[in-house]
């Protein structure tokens, strides 16, 4: 029998099979000899034991991996950022896309609480990109249907500042039969966050992850010549450049710069290209 892992308490993975039952698990001493450890978000096969209970006999290869919130096969990661309260960070944003970037993880935007402020300013920096964007409202309940399906199928984290709306916007997407009730508890409103993963499960399909508290993902090791393919909207001018191995900064007849000038890259954007260039090439470690 196949599953996923949505959830691991003390030595315990609890398991969605394909049957639609939850069963606990234990992972068999195999793994510890393979030196792999299964995580939230596997793809598993299990053998039943009864029909509360089984052991993991497989893992199947991840498409993806995250170690800080430890969680595999994520497909989108959607950016989470208010339009006020508190303010665009837009350099942990762009931090958090080039992360997603690199990862092989789709990132899309979603500007919340629309109900206080305008959306505008934040569009317009990311027009470019062509990220999905999304514009919600928790507190007025306001989701779009283009999120929905965007979501369906699929395993989704959602990230971004603390107190932007993550877990308001997750109780809303998960279901309104929970809105009172244990989901809300355990997605955890407020300030005071755990540290605990959890994947749910959505209506139509698909997974959601909250990543609350976590202001920084994992360090990241991307080579600065990477870097400018890891922001789409420079793509296109990337080969225009005078000299092949332009870092689009300091160079003379660069097509970026250009791009930049004529409002085609926002001044955002390349503000935050620029300060990771910096920081990657001075270390190998890049601590997003
Ligand atoms: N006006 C307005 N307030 C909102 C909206 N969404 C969330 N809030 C409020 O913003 C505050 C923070 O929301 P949370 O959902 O806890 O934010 P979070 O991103 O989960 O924060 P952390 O868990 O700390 O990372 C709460 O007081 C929410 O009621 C919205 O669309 N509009
Ligand atoms: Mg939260
Ligand atoms: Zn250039």
């Amino acid at each position: 029998m196949q599953g996923i892992i949505f959830k691991g308490i003390g030595g315990f993975y609890y398991i969605k099979a394909e049957n639609g039952v939850v069963y606990e698990c234990k992972a068999r001493g195999i793994f510890r000899k393979e030196k792999i450890k299964p995580m939230i978000g596997d793809r598993v096969e299990i053998e039943i034991i009864d029909e509360k209970h089984g052991n993991i006999s497989k893992i199947m290869p991840r498409t993806s991996e995250l170690i800080r919130p430890p969680v595999s096969n994520i497909d989108l990661l959607i950016v989470v950022v208010a339009t006020i309260n508190p303010n665009p960070d837009f350099y942990f944003l762009d931090k958090l896309l080039v992360m997603a970037e690199a990862r092989g993880i789709k990132p899309a935007i979603c500007i919340n609480k629309t109900d206080i402020s305008s959306s505008q300013e934040i569009k317009q920096i990311y027009k470019n990109t062509k990220y999905p964007i999304f514009e919600t409202s928790a507190k007025n309940n306001s989701i779009p249907d283009e999120l929905y399906d965007y979501l369906k199928g699929k395993t989704t984290a959602f990230a971004g500042l603390s107190g932007v709306g993550k877990s308001s916007l997750l109780s809303l997407l998960v279901g309104d039969e929970l809105e009172t009730g244990e989901i809300s508890d355990k997605i955890q409103r407020g300030k005071h966050t755990t540290r605990h993963v959890e994947l749910f499960e959505l209506k139509d399909g698909g997974y959601v992850l909250d990543t609350p508290g976590f202001s920084s993902f994992e360090a990241e090791i991307i080579k600065v010549s990477e870097l400018c393919g890891y922001f789409p909207e420079m793509s296109e001018y990337l080969d225009g450049c005078r000299f092949s191995g332009c870092a689009h900064i300091n160079e003379p007849d660069c097509r970026v710069k250009d791009a930049v000038n004529d409002g085609f890259i926002s001044k955002s954007r390349y503000e935050s290209y620029v300060k990771m260039y910096d920081i990657l090439k001075q270390v190998k470690q890049w601590e997003l």
